[in-house]
């Protein structure tokens, strides 16, 4: 008998199915309904680390069951490539920003390839690809034309060592991540996608989705909508009104200070009235790069000054009160002034505690009540903001906009899509914070598409969000090029099946393109086919596996599991088994070197199973265990409980071994419910016993739930093949289970009567014959 080759067979069947298109997938298929699978795309950073793995096989798994389930799988792939890590990696090491990352794409290609996944390469995407990026910019166009898109000068995070400004993503705790300066914010005019729009509609999308409750309470969060009311308070000797926006006006009666943000325009509107206006000024000043989330940080020192010179009249009590100025309340939210009740709110507290303000305990008043008596409106606010998508960096899909001198600003035509990035030498970020395509004459100047006129390019690129909102679109039909897609493929396969990756990208990636399939269904007509109002119908993540120690698998901490290594020692099918074992998937949990060695021993078992196949063999002993592990696999694999699966084909395996013969349809059942785990193992197994097909284009085995009742049978007890008792067992029950059973039986022993055993005969499910 041969043994279990993993580096041999595995290479022969990922071959084996790239030359036959196994798992390219056609758009229609007689009898099939479309299944569309879909894992996160990976940024092509260089190396495919163990978090990669553990979402791409275990998500692997699940499309290969759908389809020996009968549906007609879509399992694409591609590179999420345009981003700020190229651009940080090849400053780094002085590579430019796209040589780094085509030879990343191409490394990780074969790595990707060495899971032995089903995917279908002839769909691939790459987001920097020209092909791609060119309705990238269209999709920026169409949020253009219907005034989704919209420049202002908006905060940017602000590295004044590196003279730059940074992705949220790049800001360490409120540090820059490449050089620990303290990140300031910054004014500076940024292109932004008017997502506040779809608040409403990106909150109620939730409900009807089958998403884990965690993300769903995650966005509604993030979204945050808040009902409340607007409450104007006089300022005596004075016309200007204070509106205040406040969730519990029940509360007005302890309402003894008010708070302005730094931002408010009352500072600079009543400032000859404010007597220590330097003192607020300086205040101000301290306040301005602080970032919101220090600003709102709970465990912070309260800070402030009194607005002095001028109060406030609390409309419900009438009484006179101090106004202050303290960067606990922002600019941006509400109305950027708070009344402040202390005796109700933990901040308001704290703050009233350090300038020693009145705390008052007054009763509530009736909500509605009281608004009417104030003539108070009722509004709603939200903590979610427009989206910031422009970058003053070089690798991103340039923003599609001219500036004309005498047309001002104006949309890069459809027809002259894609502005291409330009190959650049120089993409390091400049000085004043511009793009570095800035320094590109040739890619700055253009011609006024409205009136011909020497005119300039908008040099900002997209922030790489943008690529990742609709590439699930492009994987319809991913070669087009006069259309994002083609509407019937659209059609054909979306909204997505199943997603899965990490939880990480809840309120970005996962809110985004739920953003952008809303405005695409909006447009008139809606584009592409774009008909559903949501792109992703299910979602599942998969948890973080921890080093070997149980922590963060860093290189600083030494304790990286490289999954190359794995392949090359104990090849994919055990590197995927494991994946899908060692706990359960949503958890992740800490990598067991031994863990993956005892995978790779069940799989060799299940390898020698296979030579046990014999014509004689009955098919009745296994009738149960069989059943019931068809029905757990199957619904484990449904539910994603990857690891209880494996363990209920563990068992199975055990039983099997204790057989002498095997029953070859037996053990082709066993396989298929191992194939999505073990799919190069099993495709193997499968030919050697003769078949001429893939196992993949087989259906999955079916369960008969009649066989799988815990049914007790009575077992018949023969001595010396005399029938001399009977007992009740449970069905399914083993040789050694039966004896156990039966040998201490009164009646059995008196039979013995110290004889020696000679030999048991079993018959599963019938009876046990002890030869004495
Ligand atoms: C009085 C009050 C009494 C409040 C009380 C709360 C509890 P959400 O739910 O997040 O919308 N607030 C309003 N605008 C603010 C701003 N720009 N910056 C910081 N805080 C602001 O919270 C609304 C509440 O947060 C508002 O209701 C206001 O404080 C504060 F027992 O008004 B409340
Ligand atoms: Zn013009």
């Amino acid at each position: 008998m041969e043994s279990y080759n993993p580096r041999k067979i595995e290479k022969k069947w990922q071959k084996y199915w790239e030359r036959n298109k196994s798992y390219q997938a056609k758009d229609f298929v007689k009898g099939k309904k479309n299944f569309y699978h879909l894992v996160m795309f990976p940024y092509p950073s260089g190396d495919l680390h163990m978090g990669h793995w553990y979402n791409y096989a275990p998500a692997d798994v699940y499309a290969r069951f759908k389809k020996m389930r009968g549906f007609n799988v879509m399992s694409p792939i591609g590179f999420d490539s345009f981003g700020l890590p190229a651009e940080n990696a090849a400053i780094k090491r002085k590579i430019h920003p796209k040589d780094w990352t085509y030879k990343n794409i191409k490394t990780m290609t074969e790595q990707i390839k060495s899971i032995g996944a089903m995917y279908d390469w002839s769909r691939r995407v790459v987001t920097s690809d020209p092909e791609y990026y060119k309705w990238t910019q269209w999709m920026f166009l169409q949020f253009y034309k219907n005034g989704l898109a919209y420049k202002k000068k908006a905060p940017a995070n602000w590295c004044p060592k590196c003279h730059t400004v940074l992705a949220n993503e790049q800001v360490v705790d409120g540090r820059c991540e490449r050089c620990e300066a303290e990140v300031v914010q910054r004014e500076i005019e940024q292109w932004l996608f008017r997502i506040t729009k779809y608040a409403d509609r990106l909150l109620n999308g939730l409900n009807a989705l089958d998403w884990p409750e965690k993300t769903k309470i995650m966005q509604k969060n993030w979204i945050g909508r808040s009902e409340g009311t607007l409450i104007d308070f006089r300022i005596q000797d004075s016309s200007f009104m204070l509106q205040v926006f406040t969730t519990r006006v029940d509360t007005i009666f302890g309402c003894t200070y008010v708070v302005v943000a730094p931002e408010h325009e009352i500072i600079s509107n009543l400032k000859s009235q404010i007597s220590n206006l330097s003192e607020v000024k300086k205040y101000i000043e301290e306040t301005k790069h602080k970032l919101e989330r220090e600003r709102l940080a709970e465990d912070k020192q309260k800070s402030g000054v009194e607005l002095k010179g001028i109060k406030a009249i609390n409309p419900a009590t009438n009484k006179e009160v101090p106004i202050f100025v303290s960067d606990y309340v922002l600019g941006h939210y509400g109305t950027g002034a708070i009344m402040a009740v202390p005796a109700y709110d933990e901040r308001d507290f704290e703050f009233a505690k350090k300038f020693n303000l009145a705390i008052i305990k007054a009763p509530l008043a009736p909500k509605d009540e009281i608004s009417k008596k104030l003539g108070a409106k009722k509004t709603i606010n939200y903590k979610l903001r427009d989206w910031l998508v422009s970058r003053q960096r070089y690798w991103g899909a340039p923003i599609p906009i001219i500036y004309c001198p005498k047309c001002g600003e104006v949309a890069v035509p459809e027809k002259d899509l894609p502005v291409l990035l330009p190959n650049v030498k120089n993409y390091l970020p400049t000085e004043e914070g511009k793009s570095p395509l800035a320094h590109s004459e040739k890619f700055v100047n253009a011609k006024c598409p409205k009136c011909g006129s020497k005119a300039t390019r908008e040099t900002d690129t997209m922030d790489t969000f943008v690529c990742s909102s609709w590439y699930y679109l492009r994987y319809a039909d991913p070669k087009n090029k006069n259309k994002f897609a083609d509407s019937k493929k659209i059609k054909a396969w979306l909204p997505v099946d199943m997603y899965v990756g990490g939880a990480e990208h809840t309120v970005m990636h996962l809110l985004y393109s739920r953003f952008f399939t809303k405005v695409l269904k909006d447009l008139n007509p809606p584009a592409g086919g774009v008909d559903f109002k949501e792109p992703f119908l299910s979602l599942r993540h998969q948890g973080i596996i921890l080093g070997p120690d149980g922590q963060k698998m860093s290189k600083s901490r030494g304790n990286v599991i490289d999954p190359d290594e794995l392949v090359k020692n104990y090849g994919s099918d055990a590197v995927r088994m494991y994946l899908c074992f060692m706990g359960e998937y949503s958890q992740g949990g800490p990598w067991s070197p031994t863990g993956i060695m005892g995978t790779k021993r069940f799989l060799e078992r299940v390898w020698k199973l296979a030579h046990k196949v014999n014509p004689c063999a009955s098919r009745k002993g296994l009738t149960f265990a069989l059943h019931k592990t068809i029905k757990k696999v199957t619904e484990d694999i449904e539910n994603f409980k990857f690891n209880t699966a494996v363990s209920a084909m563990m068992i199975l395996v055990n039983e099997l071994e204790k057989q002498e013969k095997l029953e070859i349809r037996n053990l082709e059942l066993v396989i298929k419910l191992l194939a999505p785990f073990a799919p190069h193992l099993t495709e193997e197994l499968w030919f050697k016993l003769g078949n001429k097909k893939s196992i993949f284009l087989e259906s999955w085995p079916k369960y008969d739930p009649k066989k799988i009742k815990e049914e007790i049978f009575e077992l018949v007890v023969q001595i010396n093949g005399k029938v001399r008792d009977k007992t009740e067992a449970k069905r399914g029950i083993s040789q050694k289970e039966a004896e156990q059973l039966t040998l201490n039986r009164e009646n059995v022993k008196r039979y013995i009567n110290g004889k020696r055993v000679q030999k048991i005969i079993f018959v599963p499910d019938k009876l046990i014959n002890i030869v004495i």
